[in-house]
């Protein structure tokens, strides 16, 4: 009875993380990802579509702790990357991060965690360090705004 139980558990957790994850896209448009941020939650996926002639690469540094970073080929439609720890996670397109093409994802509903972490790493980004830099501030005006302050 108790393995019984145990099993039935097991499955509806598996489920549960079926039926409640979600996948959140983002497009490379010209030299820029859209959106420049997205809101997931532990467990989602995110799909990068719109590939050709880029890559989806984290910058070290700023995703969160525990958290493991990707490296997409170029051109690789429809990569798919699932997101499980909370907090911030700042990518770039390698040859398009010098004309904006940042992006980040936000995990989970409270502040991320790693922001000071990230804002630290700014100093290792060698090209395109403005670009980072607008985007993080961008990511935190969003964060502000869906909380309302
Ligand atoms: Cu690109």
């Amino acid at each position: 009875m108790f393995l019984f139980k145990f099993l039935l558990f097991s499955f509806f957790l598996c489920w549960t993380q079926l039926v409640f994850s979600v996948e959140h896209t983002v497009k490379g448009v010209v030299t820029k990802w859209k959106p420049m941020v997205t809101f997931a939650q532990p467990g989602d996926t995110i799909r990068f579509v719109g590939m050709i002639g880029h890559n989806t690469v984290t910058i070290d540094g700023m995703i969160p702790d525990g958290a493991k970073g990707w490296e997409s080929k170029y051109g690789d439609e429809g990569y798919t990357v699932t997101v499980n720890e909370e907090g911030a996670y700042i990518f770039k397109c390698t040859p398009h991060i010098t004309t904006g093409m940042v992006g980040a994802i936000v995990v989970g509903d409270d502040m991320p965690t790693n922001l000071a972490a990230v804002d630290k790493s700014v100093s290792k980004v060698t090209i395109g360090k403005s670009m980072v830099k607008r985007t993080i501030k961008k990511m935190k005006k969003a964060i502000v705004d869906r909380t309302g302050g």
